[in-house]
């Protein structure tokens, strides 16, 4: 039994906190509460907004020795968790620091997501240098399930980014792989690879690019796995509700830098709300 007993699965969550633009921590606690489950934050940097085209001028502030002071004091608690789901890093310093948290806090039945957030489009994301990928490269051989973008792929596997979803998944680290932003002539969806499997999701794509669909996915995906679901089931489950967001998002105006996934939870919570008209027993 993990310290500081609980029945709720617990998560840590190594990620950083932009204040405003919907992403990592602001995306990820949020859903996993919808889970009930218990996520613990470890930001590895606050920022003022994502870094993505439209918020120039961001402000960021990386952590490294309040990480140390945060994870020491965890130690002496023994804490312990049975997911450590990790996303923005800054840098190969906070790579090193996520690997030998795993090798302090992961036993054998603690699930491990890397999320080896670092770019989009072709491109790395501003403030990554280039020798980024192979850190983050080490990282995801330690997990059990790695959710990079179709760019991420390419830049693990040193891979052109429109190679066969085929071969990023046969030489990607990790024991079970789900590929995003997969495009197919006028569908977008994912290619996974676990131990027993291997599939694509396909959806009509929708020519609207929206930031953080990668946060949603890795979020809702890291819910329905601790929850008990299989791999496949939770990817197929966690693509529906990024559809149903992407829908939502697209209804509201001027809603470019995110995606509502507060709409989703929303509609799940009226769609379990008792029926107003039942008669209260007494
Ligand atoms: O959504 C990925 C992400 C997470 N965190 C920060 C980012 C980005 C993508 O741009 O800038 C700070």
């Amino acid at each position: 039994m993990k310290n500081h007993e609980s029945t709720l699965n617990r998560v840590a969550l190594i990620n950083d906190l932009s204040c405003f633009g919907k992403c990592s921590l602001t995306v990820a606690l949020p859903i996993l509460a919808h889970y009930g489950i218990e996520a613990v934050p470890l930001p590895t940097a606050l920022l003022s907004t994502h870094t993505a085209p439209g918020f120039e001028g961001y402000y960021c502030h990386p952590f490294y020795e309040e990480l140390s002071k945060i994870t020491e004091h965890w130690k002496s608690l023994k804490l312990g968790f049975d997911c450590i789901y990790t996303g923005y890093l800054c840098g190969e310093e906070q790579v090193s620091f996520a690997k030998k948290f795993i090798e302090d806090f992961a036993t054998d039945k603690t699930k491990i997501i890397v999320d080896p957030v670092m770019g989009d489009n072709g491109r790395l994301y501003s403030g990554f240098s280039d020798d980024f990928p192979k850190a983050m490269h080490s990282l995801c051989a330690l997990a059990d399930v790695i959710t990079p973008n179709r760019t991420e792929a390419a830049l693990l596997c040193d891979l052109p980014t429109n190679a066969d979803p085929a071969e990023f998944a046969k030489k990607l680290p990790g024991k079970a792989k789900i590929i995003t932003s997969i495009g197919r002539s006028d569908e977008i969806g994912y290619y996974v690879k676990t131990p027993d499997e291997c599939f694509g999701l396909f959806e009509p794509y929708l020519p609207k690019s929206l930031h953080g669909c990668g946060d949603v996915f890795a979020s809702v995906f890291c819910g329905e796995w601790l929850s008990g679901q299989k791999i496949e089931t939770a990817v197929k489950n966690a693509a529906l509700f990024v559809n149903e967001a992407i829908r939502e998002t697209e209804a509201l105006d001027g809603h470019w830098y995110g995606l509502a996934f507060e709409k989703v939870l929303e509609n799940r919570r009226k769609q379990n709300r008792a029926d107003e008209s039942s008669p209260c027993r007494r």
